[in-house]
């Protein structure tokens, strides 16, 4: 059992290392990582799609043990692109759970499937709160959008009539989620509550429904491919609510406005404590929610993980509105504002937002990883900020891999392996700048 232990976790380091070499000596950053890529390792349940990867892993049963966006929007890149099956048994609990998805929307009186905030083993919603549990409604599009991403980059096609399947029973959940007010000819995502949960329950939170509208395209694109089947109807409904849904504007600023409450909220009055604790603690959430303040990344995620749905001014924009608001109160949100300060080309505040997510558990830098375990979803952004913001790693139009390198001034050296549709590449960044090698096909 040993030797068979040696051998698959030598050949998960060989794909999942990365490598830094940084000026002079003293800097804990490679050990750090190497950290944060064992404990993604360490809390995968490999070859088993019949359940999924817990917010803090197999390190502690807070939150009940139970499964949320953290896997399909923070954890699965890193599998994704460096071990295609364990990420593809991730989406496949998703597939799975379908069902379960459609008898959560069932019982909200909704059509179509409706993915649970919380889940544990299967499906069906475990969260108990009304706000978070059945306002928090994001995740369903978060899937659609990790399917889409699990089957761009691993170019598996063996999923994708399911995956069209998940695309159409989502969209017909949204197609009952939105209310359509008669008087403006126009669509609303009401008592919504987004990424920012100190936001209270609002309208039209843009995260949401701009990625409920990718969702619909997901599933338009996916019937006229002729890989899921729906009715000409509700099909023109899909259509209808992706032109006249609502997300606010201020076209003056060139900047999205969170949901529909946030300008009418009153300048934040209160101070976070110094020791890293989140503000939740001192103030009820209930306080919290009538100021502009924001728990952690809401638009600013939605400006990497789609940034085509924003011009540089208006990315730019969110960054200097949003960054001051934002307490970073949950772990999810400093490896994202790292990435996002990295995209825009704002070193200082990418090193300092990058620190703070690599050494957040090993420093207890929130004052609660004894407590509660280990922060899965920000070991996962940690990782996509060093792999998509410093080496700028993406997609071409070509389905080629690229990269626009943005390394820390002290780091000289940084190389990592990754999968793109079955191929192995090695990716190097230097003082030359950045290379992409091919490597052999992968195995199996
Ligand atoms: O999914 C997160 C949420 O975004 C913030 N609160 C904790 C959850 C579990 O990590």
């Amino acid at each position: 059992m040993l030797k068979n232990s040696e051998v698959a976790w030598r050949s998960r380091w060989e794909q999942a290392d990365i490598q830094v070499t940084q000026k002079g000596n003293g800097s804990f950053v490679q050990s750090a990582l190497r950290y944060n890529i064992f404990q993604l390792i360490q809390n995968c349940p490999y070859g088993n799609s019949t359940v999924s990867i817990g917010a803090r892993g197999l390190t502690h049963g807070r939150y009940k043990g139970c499964c949320f966006w953290d896997t399909d929007i923070f954890l699965l890149p890193f599998y994704l692109y460096t071990d295609p099956q364990a990420a593809k048994d991730l989406i496949l609990f998703r597939l799975n759970t379908l069902p379960d998805a459609k008898k959560n929307a069932k019982a909200l009186n909704l059509p179509g499937a409706r993915y649970p905030w919380m889940c544990s083993i299967g499906g069906i919603e475990q969260c108990q709160s009304w706000d978070i549990g059945r306002c928090e409604i994001h995740i369903t599009a978060d899937v659609a959008y990790a399917v889409e991403n699990y089957l761009e980059v691993s170019g598996d096609e063996t999923l994708m009539r399911r995956s069209a399947q998940l695309y159409v029973e989502t969209a017909r959940y949204w197609a009952g989620r939105f209310s359509y007010d008669q008087r403006k000819d126009v669509y609303n995502l009401l008592f919504v509550k987004g990424p920012d949960e100190y936001c209270g329950v609002s309208g039209n939170n843009a995260y949401t429904v701009l990625l409920a509208r990718h969702n619909f395209k997901l599933a338009l694109e996916a019937v006229q491919r002729k890989e899921a089947e729906a009715g000409a109807e509700e099909m023109k409904k899909w259509q209808d609510i992706i032109e006249k849904s609502q997300v606010e504007y201020d076209s003056d600023r060139y900047l999205y406005i969170q949901d529909d409450n946030f300008l009418r909220l009153e300048e934040f009055p209160g101070k976070k404590a110094g020791d890293g604790s989140a503000a939740y603690h001192q103030y009820d959430f209930d306080w919290l929610q009538r100021y502009q303040v924001i728990k952690q990344a809401d638009l600013v995620l939605l400006m990497v993980l789609k940034p085509e749905l924003f011009t540089a001014r208006q990315k730019r924009a969110i960054w200097d509105f949003y960054e001051p608001l934002t307490l970073h109160d949950s772990s999810l949100s400093f490896g994202i504002h790292a990435w996002a300060a990295a995209y825009l080309g704002l070193e200082q505040k990418s090193c300092d937002y990058f620190d703070k997510s690599l050494f957040l558990d090993l420093e207890d830098r929130m004052k609660n990883t004894g407590r509660e375990g280990i922060h899965l979803a920000a070991v996962g952004a940690t990782w996509q900020a060093l792999v998509f913001g410093f080496a700028g790693l993406s997609l071409g139009k070509d389905g080629k891999p690229k990269l626009s390198p943005r390394l820390p001034k002290d780091w000289e050296r940084l190389s990592f392996h990754f999968f793109i549709k079955g191929n192995r590449y090695l990716a190097v960044i230097d003082k030359k700048g950045g290379r992409i090698e091919t490597e052999e096909k992968k195995k199996g």
